[in-house]
């Protein structure tokens, strides 16, 4: 028997000792694990109703959905997908559908028919649960990808339910909620079984199914609530601003799983508005805000936040792009009591890959500008893009992950999944960082297409095949450009058909019409020819770098 080769890797690990996790458990089990002393405590707060759920009454919807869900004919393994804003619906329709073994699928309810059709077809979705203004996009009537593909007929093929009125040929809710929860089908959950199903462009191409099972949910939300020292420290009396979007991984991790297991209050708002989320901060005394850099930006310098009272805060969180670090000095101005750090995920990763120590119950100091340190229980190394090679600390390369969190693969996408998870299990992220003599994290840019606007995934590769089915269009590259608000904005390069006249305005709107507002074009430059590596790739540094230093290309 041949030992394995020593590897030389420089593996960086959390601070903090790593714990037993109960990832054998399925996802419902574990989140409701503490429910017996938190029963009667607030678990689920509308920001709109202001209506309360306890830990008790969410837990028993989510069985009663689990069993209505189950009667409308959804088996273990089968997809659903939910297409809401942040409800208390949303919560009982994911945790209930765990409960049967099915898997969720979680789309932006902003989406156009075709982005939602995409994804439903790709999931293989059999029921989509959402709100009656939202149900003409899943009409047949729409077009939605080209003459021969359209949705197939809502109540015939698939099911419709809405938390409102439910329109023509849809169910109302209360098929789910009132259902009994004595009918739920008696189901064995393996810890592998997948649990949800976000979609993700990754570091290449076009958005694939994410398969997070219930063991890689369960180890990402013990990383950062478990254990007797827990990274992302969050009490009982604590509550918890949920206004990123529960159908991105980063809010349906680290907010709603991470503060059920903890028993810790969610305050739900279905959008995002400043006023209404001052208000709310100060009326439900928020103490740990989940946000965004553009939401920093809006808490540190927008003069209606010193009308309120936001000395509730204790804990802000940011993450899903970079956080300046005068930014995040700004926002230290402003909340003098609050602890300030960084997250950083991925939805492949789990998603948490690092988290700031300083949330910790023991906490750690910690730097501005970092992204906080590796979670406890995996493995993390950084490598030369070139050679593969493990750094070790301060070198900047490929920020690499590894351990039990991680996705299983693609959805039916077995290449890229190898592209992505190499043969040893150390998931590549497409991010450039470094870690510091303190085990902090630095990102310092990204290697991987991706563009993100505000934190939401902008994939280049979605808009390039759009824009070369313009019949004026030869050729087209996609890529960011650093903005002031949202961090950055795609814009194309674009080679015109010859003889054709084409427009930047016509171009814009030709893509604007196809995809969700943050999807959309901020401008075009019209060029002979779009750089390409010999075997046909597109040169995106080269042009990322032509507009850092043009101003006219
Ligand atoms: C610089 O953005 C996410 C998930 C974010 C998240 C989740 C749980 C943050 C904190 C948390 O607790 O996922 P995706 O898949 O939409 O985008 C992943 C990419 C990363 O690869 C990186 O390029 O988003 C970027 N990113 C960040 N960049 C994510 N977090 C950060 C960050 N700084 N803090």
């Amino acid at each position: 028997q041949f030992s394995p080769e020593p590897t030389s890797d420089h593996v960086f690990r959390s601070k903090l000792p790593d714990i037993p996790i109960s990832n054998h458990l399925p996802l419902h089990t574990y989140c409701f694990q503490n429910l017996s002393s938190s029963s009667d405590k607030p678990c689920l707060i509308s920001g709109s109703s202001g209506k309360v759920y306890s830990f008790h009454e969410t837990h028993l919807v989510a069985q009663k959905t689990a069993a209505g869900l189950s009667s409308l004919g959804i088996q273990k393994g089968d997809v659903i997908m939910i297409l809401l804003q942040n409800s208390a619906e949303f919560v009982f329709v994911f945790m209930g559908a765990s409960m049967i073994g099915a898997v969720s699928t979680t789309a932006n309810p902003f989406y156009t028919p075709k982005e939602i059709f995409k994804q439903f077809k790709a999931a293989g979705a059999k029921l989509v649960v959402t709100q009656s203004q939202y149900v003409d996009k899943l009409r047949d009537s729409y077009n939605v990808v080209d003459d021969n593909e359209k949705f197939p007929k809502i109540s015939e093929d698939f099911k419709v339910i809405t938390i409102d009125d439910p329109p023509e040929n849809c169910l109302d809710f209360s098929v789910l909620s009132e259902a009994n929860e004595n009918e739920i089908p008696q189901v064995s959950i393996h810890p592998e079984d997948p649990v949800a199903l976000p979609f993700s462009s990754g570091t290449t191409g076009l958005p694939k199914g994410v398969i997070l099972t219930h063991k890689s949910l369960i180890t990402s939300v013990a990383q950062q609530v478990d254990g007797e020292n827990p990274n992302l420290y969050l009490k009982h009396d604590d509550v918890v601003l949920c206004v990123l979007p529960l159908f991105h991984i980063y809010s349906l991790n680290s907010v709603l799983l991470c503060s059920l297991r903890a028993g810790a209050a969610v305050l739900l708002m279905h959008k995002f508005e400043i006023g209404a989320l001052l208000e709310l901060i100060q009326r439900h005394k928020v103490s740990v805000a989940a946000v965004v850099p553009p939401l920093v930006l809006a808490l540190a310098k927008n003069p209606v936040v010193a009308q309120f009272d936001l000395s509730s805060i204790r804990v802000v969180l940011s993450g899903a792009a970079p956080l300046g670090k005068e930014l995040e000095e700004a926002l230290r101005q402003r909340l003098p009591q609050a602890v300030l750090g960084q997250g950083y995920g991925m939805t492949e990763a789990g998603p948490v890959l690092s988290m700031c120590l300083g949330f910790a119950k023991q906490p750690f100091p910690t730097k501005s500008g970092s992204c906080g340190t590796v979670v406890r229980n995996a493995e993390l190394k950084v490598i030369d893009p070139e050679t593969g090679c493990s750094l070790g600390y301060n070198q900047p390369g490929e920020i690499c992950i590894r351990g039990s969190q991680i996705m299983k693969c693609y959805l039916n996408d077995s290449v890229a999944t190898a592209a992505t998870i190499d043969v040893e299990g150390w998931l590549h992220t497409g991010d450039i960082g470094y870690v510091d003599d303190d085990d902090e994290i630095f990102i310092v840019d990204r290697v991987k297409e991706i563009i993100k606007f505000k934190g939401f995934q902008v994939p280049p590769a979605e808009l390039e095949s759009l824009l070369v089915c313009h019949p004026c269009v030869a050729d087209a590259a996609v890529v960011p450009q650093k903005d002031e608000v949202a961090g950055e904005v795609p814009v194309a390069f674009v080679v015109r058909s010859n003889g054709f006249e084409l427009t930047e305005d016509a171009v814009k709107e030709f893509i604007a019409k196809q995809v969700v507002f943050y999807k959309r074009l901020h401008k075009v430059h019209f060029v002979h020819a779009i750089p390409k590596s010999p075997s046909g790739k597109i040169l995106r540094k080269d042009l990322r770098a032509k507009l850092a230093t043009a101003t006219q290309i």
